[in-house]
Order: C-alpha cells, then structure tokens, then sequence
C-alpha cells in the first residue's frame, strides 16, 4: 500500500543561539486512507562552518538582522512542496533527488540546502511513521542494533565562546561503560565535578557556558582545559579506562597567513603536528577532529600516520560530502567521518558518505550543530547507521540533552537487544 505525500509545509522557528531556522511538516495518507503519517523536522546551524558546506540561505534584509529563512521557507511552501506531493513518502532517495534537481546547483543555494534538508528530514520521520516504526528502525533496517558512545563537549572554547581558548571543544568519552544510560551518568557527574573545579580556581564566572553547553571559563591555553578535565574526571572518581577525552580544535579558525595562533604562539603545521602528538602521549587522548586548516589533506594524513590508534576525524575537511571522503581516504587523511546532514543538505547523501566511510574503515561520528532546536533526529540517525560515536554537546541544555535523552529511550526500547558500542 501506498503512503503518499499529502502535504508539506514550512514554517520559521528559532534555534537554541535565538536565529530563525526552517521547520517542515510533512503529512502523508494511505491509498485506501486508511493509515495517515506525520513527520517533523527542523533545521540546525553552524558557528564555525566550513567552506565548502552547501548553503544555508538567509534572506538578508532587515528582519532578525538578515537572518530570517522567510525566502526557504516560500521555496519549500510554493515551490520544493509542491513538487513532492502524491510521491510514495518512503521513496527517501527518489524524493530527495527530485528536491536536488530541482534546486540544480552544485551546492544547493538556488533554493537553499536549509529549506532542501527540512524537507527530505519530515519526509524520513512521516515515513516511519506512515510504517509505525521508530525511525532508527526504518532507517536502519535491521535487527541489531548498537548505540554509539557520546562525546560531551564539556569545555568551550574557539568560536563558540568568549574566552581564549583556541581549541573549540574540549570533550569526554564515557567509553569504558556498560550501557548509554550509564555513559550518560558518568559524564554529567564528571561535568559537575569539573564546574566546581573551575569555579574554585577561575572564580563563579568560569561556569557560564558557550553556544554547546560546556563551560567557557577564562582559560587561554590548552594544557590547563586539559588539566582540568583530567582532575575531574579523577574527582569523580573515574579512571583513563572509563572516560577518555578528545578535541575539536576547529583548526580553520585559528589559521591565518600559514600559521597556527594557538596559546600564545604561531605554529606551522609540522609543530602543530608535534603538539598534537605530545597531547595524545600525556593526556588521556583518543580523538582529535579538525586538527588543521580544512584544505590540508595532508597534513591530516601525516598526522594519522603518525598516531594510527588515534580517532582523527574529518569536519570541516570533509564536510560530509562524499567527494571530498574519497579524495582523504585516497591520500590516507583521517580514520572516521564527522557526518553532519546540513553540510551536504540531504538525508540520502549524508547516509552515502556514511556509506563511503564505512566500506573503507572510517568510523562514523554522528554530529549535531552549534545551533541546534529541539529536534532530535540525529539521535536516530546514530543508531540507525551505526555509528561508533555521536557528538552532541554537554550532557546540559535541552537543545542538547534531548538527543542523548532519546538515545536513552532507544537504549530502553532495544532492551537486551541493545548493545553499547565499543570503541
Ligand atoms: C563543529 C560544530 C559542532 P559548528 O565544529 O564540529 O560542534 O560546530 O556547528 O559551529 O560548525
Ligand atoms: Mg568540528
């Protein structure tokens, strides 16, 4: 029986940083109509994107400072909508090819990825639901299923928060757990312990949080937000094999005229290299994503050559495209993917970089955005791929904790089917 598409419609929310994003409403009935579906989505946002993502289109006039969505929204209402209306709603990768004909450029910016990805995302959850399936079922497609282990961004730092730290994210890996939900405890003890660490040493201003709910305290070198996090996760009563800890240094960003600018000095990428590599060998370390500039595929492939056993994950670098995965594992940058469905605009060609990952060793890590709603997709989508790790902020701040608290319902729902990943 056929489950067509019914109705689509969009309309502008705001995200967790207070920008507009697009929000689409899929509706679906059954020939016979018997079985109605409906499926929700919304869009996320970046701070510190990277060049070659698809565009997010803004309208740029004077409402919400030029950050208004008005223009994907009246695309996706008049135009995106319209096209897919009757399709077959579980037909996911013949409907998001249409909406990508449609827009007909290479980076989505005729209609706007953001208007593009809200709708191959409602698309995906009216289907499940036209199935009466959770989603990670009907994306996944089989019957085991594992759940990734989370890394919690717990110190902020680069663009998105008012310190100087020039790494963006400091984060932890509950690893050494015996389940999600339990992950999930040890972290957020050991993110209280290190607020009161920060607090006794930097004062009641080191606790303010950046745009991912860590804290931002007024820390300006690596080794002491290092130093910190490895106190607490001891405060807390944790050893190196429960909780390890892994970076996002976002490196494009403190990249300027073929040097580093990090804690106070400028490092070309060969002593970048050297920094990283002392890191890992001091520091608890297993993952470094965005290490360099994101065009320095080799120096990704020299630095993964050289700590092997280190997850080296590609963002800005690969943004999620499937092209740009085939040109680093070509030259041997990185060992896992950072997989972001608006950096490439669509729910079929995140899963294909998945895809791509997967046939060739890479490890998945399933990832949330700066800005993010209440939309918890990605948890979902985490499971369904199976993915090793999933990268959604502190285990603080709903925008946040909604995607590991639906990781912890799937955990529930899997019962003794489930299994933590390990990594
Ligand atoms: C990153 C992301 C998410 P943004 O760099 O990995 O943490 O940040 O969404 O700002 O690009
Ligand atoms: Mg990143």
């Amino acid at each position: 029986m056929l489950s067509k598409i019914e109705k689509v419609y969009a309309r502008e929310i705001l995200d967790s940083r207070g920008n507009p994003t697009v929000e689409v409403d899929v509706t679906t009935f059954c020939s016979d109509n018997s079985t109605r579906g409906f499926g929700r989505a919304s869009v996320p946002s970046g701070a510190s994107t990277g060049s070659n993502e698809v565009l997010e289109l803004r309208d740029k006039d004077n409402r919400y400072r030029g950050k208004g969505v008005r223009t994907a929204i009246h695309n996706i209402n008049t135009n995106l909508g319209l096209e897919i209306l009757g399709m077959d709603v579980r037909r996911q990768r013949e409907i998001d090819q249409t909406l990508i004909d449609l827009d007909g450029t290479d980076n989505k910016s005729s209609l706007g990825a953001n208007a593009i990805l809200g709708v191959s995302m409602a698309v995906a959850r009216a289907a499940a639901d036209s199935f009466g399936m959770p989603l990670y079922q009907y994306l996944g497609g089989t019957n085991s299923f594992s759940l990734p282990v989370p890394t919690l961004n717990i110190i902020n730092g680069g663009q998105h928060a008012g310190n100087d730290l020039a790494i963006q994210e400091f984060m932890i890996q509950p690893k050494g757990a015996e389940s999600f939900r339990e992950a999930i405890r040890w972290a957020a003890e050991t993110y209280h312990v290190l607020g009161d660490i920060l607090k006794e040493k930097y004062g009641r201003s080191a606790i303010n949080v950046g745009y991912e709910g860590g804290y931002a305290p007024p820390i300006n070198n690596t080794t002491d937000a290092l130093d910190a996090i490895t106190d607490a996760i001891d405060e807390a009563g944790y050893t190196e094999n429960d909780i390890t800890i892994g970076i996002d240094a976002a490196a494009s960003s403190f990249f300027a005229n073929n040097k580093y600018d990090i804690d106070g000095t400028h490092l070309t990428s060969g002593e970048l290299m050297d920094f990283y590599i002392d890191m890992v060998r001091t520091y608890p370390i297993i993952l470094i994503e965005d290490a360099f500039d994101e065009e320095a595929f080799n120096d990704f492939a020299a630095l993964t050559m050289e700590i092997p056993e280190t997850i080296i994950i590609g963002d800005d670098l690969f943004v999620t495209n499937v092209e740009r995965l085939r040109q680093g594992i070509e030259l041997g940058a990185c060992n896992a993917l950072l997989l972001k469905v608006n950096q490439i605009g669509s729910l079929s060609e995140a899963f294909d970089a998945a895809t791509c990952a997967q046939h060739n060793g890479y490890a998945v890590v399933v990832s949330h955005r700066s800005a993010e709603t209440e939309d918890n997709i990605i948890a979902d989508i985490s499971v369904a791929l199976g993915a090793e790790l999933i990268k959604t902020g502190a285990p603080a701040r709903s925008e946040r904790t909604g995607k590991y608290n639906q990781l912890i319902r799937i955990e529930e729902e899997l019962g003794v089917a489930s299994q933590y990943m390990s990594i």
